[in-house]
């Protein structure tokens, strides 16, 4: 508590900590919610610098989107809010100390995250948040934003790190997951496609969130969409991973390390309500083609996650946070279960993708 204070103290905030609470959010960062005795909160967040090497420039994105953002709402008498950055003492966006690189963020009020939908609400608010936030990073210019983790979603780049850590894996852990690396080998084809899409002229290169999960997503207590939270990621991308990240996220019926693999399904009422409010944002925006190809974003980003967490399994867990001995294997299972649920209502998804976009 002492030392969190004392960074917190770095900042251009005069104010007095009551209490700091533990943030449990993702997989990568250490996160902070301090209360201060005027009743303001802030979240004090400490950048994992294994994940992230060049922390300028990563922090240099995140202050750049997130002050885009902020003026385009404010232009545009946007209803949605963004998360400033507050500066150091020594005016800077960042306080180096006990082996991390540490941030400090507006907190939005009276808002909530949720891990898994419960309803067609907060489908659609999400869907509407994600899709305006691509609406509105269109006016910036992507060769300002930096591509801090290059091939982040590629998956030729994530195959071959899958087969490195094939070669080293342990005995007792390949057994445990021969079927999934099984499967991993048989979609490897199709899975390629979108990578190879991204490379080619004249397909839109956007500035895309790249971690567009329901997790990053502010709540009221209503469920009305508040903002789009977690920066980390942001770079030129193309929207598919976006689009697909959501849908992994948002229309599973279960959560990403359920083992509960029967019930680990798209659910198409989520779907069908998820593209309905992102089509209302992006329609007008993104071309025919970028459309036709939404549906092959939902399998490739479900199952470069599968295959990440099965990588890092084979690691022996040291890119992901967990909290038990098998998570890895148990979250790799999860996706590579809703990627077979979406291979299997494929031609439902695309219906639905056409329709709602007019296709
Ligand atoms: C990681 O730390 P978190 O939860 O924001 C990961 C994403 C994965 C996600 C899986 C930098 O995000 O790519 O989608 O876990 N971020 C990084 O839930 O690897
Ligand atoms: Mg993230």
């Amino acid at each position: 508590m002492e030392i969190l204070k004392n960074i917190f103290n770095q900042f251009q905030v005069k104010q007095t900590v009551v209490k700091i609470e533990v943030l449990a959010s993702g997989h990568i960062n250490d996160t902070y919610l301090v209360y201060c005795s005027n009743g303001l909160n802030y979240v004090l967040q400490k950048i994992n610098d294994q994940v992230f090497n060049n922390l300028n420039d990563i922090i240099l994105n995140k202050v750049i989107v997130s002050n885009h953002l902020k003026t385009s709402y404010q232009k545009s008498n946007n209803k949605y809010q963004i998360a400033g950055f507050i500066k150091t003492e020594n005016d800077a966006f960042f306080v180096e100390a006990h082996n991390g690189c540490w941030t400090l963020m507006e907190y939005i009020p009276k808002s909530k995250t949720i891990d898994r939908a419960h309803n067609e609400k907060q489908v659609f608010e999400a869907s509407k948040l994600f899709g305006n936030f691509i609406a509105h990073t269109e006016a910036l210019n992507t060769e300002g934003i930096i591509e801090t983790l290059p091939k982040f979603h590629s998956v030729p780049f994530r195959f071959f790190q899958f087969e490195e850590a094939l070669k080293q894996a342990k005995a007792s852990r390949k057994a445990k997951a021969q079927e999934l690396i099984s499967f991993a080998l048989e979609q490897q084809k199709e899975m390629f496609l979108l990578s190879e899409l991204k490379e080619k002229d004249n397909f839109p290169i956007r500035v895309t969130h790249n971690d567009a999960k329901l997790s990053n997503i502010l709540f009221d207590k209503e469920d009305n969409g508040l903002a789009v939270i977690d920066l980390d990621t942001v770079m030129p991308g193309i929207v598919h991973f976006d689009f697909g990240d959501s849908i992994r996220s948002i229309c599973s019926n279960t959560v990403e390390d359920s083992e509960d693999l029967e019930g680990t399904t798209i659910n198409l009422k989520f779907y069908e309500a998820f593209c309905k409010g992102f089509a209302l944002e992006t329609s007008n925006i993104l071309t025919s083609e970028e459309k036709r190809y939404l549906p092959l974003g939902v399998k490739t980003i479900i199952f470069i996650m599968g295959l990440r967490f099965l990588t890092d399994y084979l690691n022996n867990d040291v890119y992901y946070k967990t909290a038990f001995k098998e998570h890895n294997l148990v979250r790799a299972k999860n996706q590579m279960a809703l990627l077979k649920s979406a291979i299997q209502n494929y031609d439902e998804i695309k219906r639905i993708t056409y329709s709602s976009f007019n296709l």
